[in-house]
Order: structure tokens, then sequence, then C-alpha cells
């Protein structure tokens, strides 16, 4: 058996349940083979052995009172993956659907995404299975205040630094800072994403989108192709999506999709984003909302259909395995030319054949979402100095870097015999920094 496939089947039987984790595991593992096959001392050192174990798992309970004054429980994870580049660094998930195999296989992700971005910050994830969904905005603040009262112990600028997810914006972060600098005492960049006005960066907000349509530019540049008159598939309505959508339209392409996890809305004159902005970020709402504004468009229920509006490119920007080989497939069949990844892990394993096999261009999520922990290192670094930079600034360092993933990735492909194939290369490229400093490390 060889050495990769020997790995994948411990993680199998070590870590029962966790179908995501394995999906992720074995994806990276598999891509690493051509590199493997000419780097032995890996083996020898077991760097796939050590980097498929979290070195901290942290899970902790999450009591809070809700507004009717009954005890709720939910609970809390923080999964410490790997420190080999820098401190642990990733964001906090708060949805119903969280367990301890998705914080694994987020974390996971992250050490070779942030290892991409080229800053010093090592792999983390963390979350819990709380819904802020319908809740008040005082909920939501017992429960920040209690999920950090047990983080606390486990974090802080140079050790740990969480960030936001799905259902973890600004107003959580907010919430979660204010009780750790009661706790602790201390003034420090412990999380990103943070407000401006207490140490957020400009550009943080915007940046998970804003570098995915920078990464999926430089992919269409080096093809020949280009955004403008492009027509865009965008799925999800959260900070992701609109911010994606915004850079999008801002360079001439048209999006006619967003969805929430009810349903889609397709807008074929080109979906107008203040009104998707005022309701979902102004007052929370649904996407189904849109349509009031807007009655030309069509909202249709349940998530999978937006894959069969034509578009040239697709930009799944909600959560995991949203889009299907089937849907890929529609895709395709539609005249799609390119997919980017926004969320993490969005293709199943089937989609991102059936584009191999289409020559769809394809930005994997490692590297084309990485421009959101980009920035929050960039904000760890302005808390570190203690000033702050212009957006120009750091929005002109955000292109710079997924511009630098872009080159890094498709040579990568290129050295190890699988050219084009950027899931390959960003798995190699993310990979080897990370191996050579646990190599360097010792057994540790
Ligand atoms: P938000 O909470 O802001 O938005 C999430 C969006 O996805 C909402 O529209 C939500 O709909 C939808 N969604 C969530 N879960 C599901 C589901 N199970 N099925 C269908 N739709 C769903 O999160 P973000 O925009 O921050 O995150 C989106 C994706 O991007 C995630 O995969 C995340 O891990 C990834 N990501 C985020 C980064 C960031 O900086 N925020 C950085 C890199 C990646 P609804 O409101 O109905 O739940
Ligand atoms: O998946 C991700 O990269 C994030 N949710 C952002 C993490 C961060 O630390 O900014």
């Amino acid at each position: 058996m060889s050495y990769v496939n020997e790995v994948l089947q411990q993680v199998i039987e070590r870590n029962p349940g966790e179908p995501e984790f394995h999906q992720a595991v074995k994806e990276v593992l598999e891509s690493l083979e051509p590199l493997l096959s000419v780097r032995r001392d890996y083996q020898k050192a077991g760097i796939l052995e050590r980097i498929v174990e979290p070195e901290r798992q942290i899970i902790f309970r999450v009591p809070w009172v809700d507004d009717q004054g009954k005890v709720q429980v939910n609970r809390g994870f923080r999964v410490e993956f790997n420190s080999a580049i820098g401190p642990y660094k990733g964001g906090l998930r708060f949805h119903p659907s969280v367990n301890l195999g998705i914080i694994k296989f987020l974390g996971f992700e992250q050490i070779f995404k942030n290892s991409l971005t080229g800053t010093p910050i090592g792999g983390g994830k963390g979350g819990s299975d709380f819904d802020p969904k319908g809740k008040s905005d005082y909920e939501v603040m017992r429960f920040c205040q209690s999920f950090m009262t047990e983080l606390f112990r486990h974090i802080g600028a140079d050790t740990d630094v969480p960030a936001g997810d799905i259902g973890v914006g600004a107003r959580e972060i907010g919430y979660m800072f204010g009780q750790y600098k009661r706790i602790k005492n201390v003034y420090e960049g412990v999380l990103t994403g943070k407000g401006l006005t207490y140490g957020g960066s400009l550009v943080r907000k915007e940046a998970t989108g804003y570098g995915l349509i920078y990464l999926v530019g430089e992919m269409l540049k080096d093809n020949g192709k280009s955004l403008e008159g492009a027509v865009i598939s965008i799925s999800g309505s959260g900070n992701v999506a609109i911010y994606a959508a915004e850079k999008a339209m801002q360079l001439g392409a048209k999006v006619v999709t967003m969805s929430d996890s009810n349903g889609y809305i397709y807008d074929p004159e080109g979906i107008k984003l203040d009104t998707v902005k005022e309701i979902k970020e102004v007052n929370r709402g649904r996407i189904k909302e849109y349509v009031n504004y807007h009655p030309n468009a069509e909202y249709h229920d349940g998530c999978f259909g937006i894959w069969s509006v034509p578009c040239t490119i697709a930009l799944p920007c909600a959560t995991q395995n949203e889009l299907d080989g089937k849907a890929a497939k529609e895709l395709v069949s539609n005249g799609c030319i390119a997919v980017g990844e926004g969320a993490n892990m969005p293709s199943t394993p089937e989609a991102i054949e059936v584009f191999k096999e289409n020559n769809v261009l394809f930005a994997p999520a490692k590297a084309a979402n990485a421009g959101g922990v980009a920035t929050s290192a960039l904000e760890m670094t302005q808390n570190s100095m203690r000033l702050n930079w212009s957006f120009q600034e750091v929005d002109d360092k955000l292109r710079n870097i997924m511009v630098n993933i872009y080159k890094n990735i498709s040579s990568a492909a290129k050295e190890y015999g699988c050219e084009g194939d950027l899931v390959a290369g960003a798995n190699i490229a993310g990979f080897i920094k990370v191996a050579d400093a646990m190599m360097a490390q010792g057994i540790v």
C-alpha cells in the first residue's frame, strides 16, 4: 500500500463519523503523490501522520439563558491544528450543523490556505452548533460571552487568533472581543474581523469576496479570458457572496443569482446589490424578500437548482458540498467555463471530476478564498504595529497576495507534472512550506 493510502486508511479508522474531514484529507493527500515520490524524507519524518492529527482539540460546554429565561446548552469547539509556521489562525462558525468533523475539515484546509497566503499563520478553526438565526441581540451577546468565558484561556494574539466564518460577523466578534478583554485585562489583537473603531482593518469585511475575484481574474487572464461581460452565478448571500458580487460588478460582470439556505433568486437583468445588502446586512432577512423590491426577478425554493441557471462563471459562496456532480454537469452543458470556490469545499469530488474532464477552469477554495485570512494577517500586523493602513494600502496588498497565490499554485502544478490542475498546485504549494517548517522543528 502506498504511504498516502496507509495514512488515509488510518485517518478513516481513527476518526469515525467525520465524512467531511475524510473528504478534505483525501483530496490533499492524493494530490501530494508526485511530491512525495521525490521527497522520501517526509515519509521518514512521519510528516503525513503528524499533519493529519490536530495539535490540540478543545470541546466545551456553552451554557446561556434565553430571553424566556430558559437555560440553553450548546457545544463549543476549537481545533488547533498546526502551528509550524505561525500562531493558529482561522474562523469560528456558528451554525446548527457544526460538529467536530466539520471543524476538523475546516481546520485542516486552513493549514494549507494560510501557508499559501505567504503570511506567518498556522491553521485552526472553531465554532459552535449555536444557531444565531432568530435570536435577539442580547441572546447572541450572552451566548458569545459564555463561549469566550471558556475560549479565552486557549487563545491570544501570539497563540491562536480566531475570526469570523458562517454565522459570525462583526456583531459576534465585537461581543467576543469585549468579553476577552474583560476577563484577561489585555488589549490585544486576539480576534480579527474587528470593528474599525477598536482595531479592525479596512478591507477585512470585503476581503474574501474581493480576493476571490482577484484570483479568478488572474486565472481568466492567464487563459486569454476576462471578467468583463461574464455572466456570473453566485450562491450564498452572506459576507463572501456579497463582496464577490460587488467586485465582479465593478469589473464589468453581471451577477444573476444569489441564495440562502431556503432558496435562490434569479435576476436576468443583474442583481441589485444595494437591495441584497439592505435585506441581509441591515435587516438580517431572507433572500426571497428580493422579489418584493424587484418583481421581474424570480425566487425558487431549494438550493441545488441555482446551478441550472445559465452562466459563464460559477462562484459557490455558501457552504461545503453545495455543488454536486449533477449540478456540475448542468453548469458545463449551459456553457460555464470557470468556477471559483468562495466557500470552503463547496464542490463535491464528483463535481471537481466533471470540471476537470470538461476543461473548466477551476480555482479551489484554499487558494480562491484565501483573501479573507490573508487580510486577517494584515490586521494582526497593523495591531502589532499599533497603526492603521488606508483602504487603498490594504486592498493593494490583498491584490498582490492573490496574484502571487495564483502564480505559485500554477507553477507548482507545472513543476509536479500536472499543469493546469490548480487543485494539485494549491495542495502541493501550501503543503511544502508547512512540511519543511515541521522538518526543521524536529518530531513535535
Ligand atoms: P455568512 O454567514 O455571512 O453567509 C453564509 C451564506 O451561506 C448565507 O447566505 C447562508 O444562508 C448560506 N448557507 C450557510 N449554510 C448553508 C447551507 N447549509 N446550505 C445552503 N446555504 C447555506 O458566511 P460567510 O459568507 O462568511 O461564509 C460562506 C462560506 O465562505 C463558508 O463556506 C465559509 O467557510 C467560507 N469562507 C468565509 C470566509 C470569511 O472571511 N467570512 C473566508 C473564507 C471562506 P442562510 O442565511 O440561510 O444560513
Ligand atoms: O475560512 C476562512 O479562511 C475564514 N473563515 C477566515 C479565517 C480568518 O482567520 O480570517
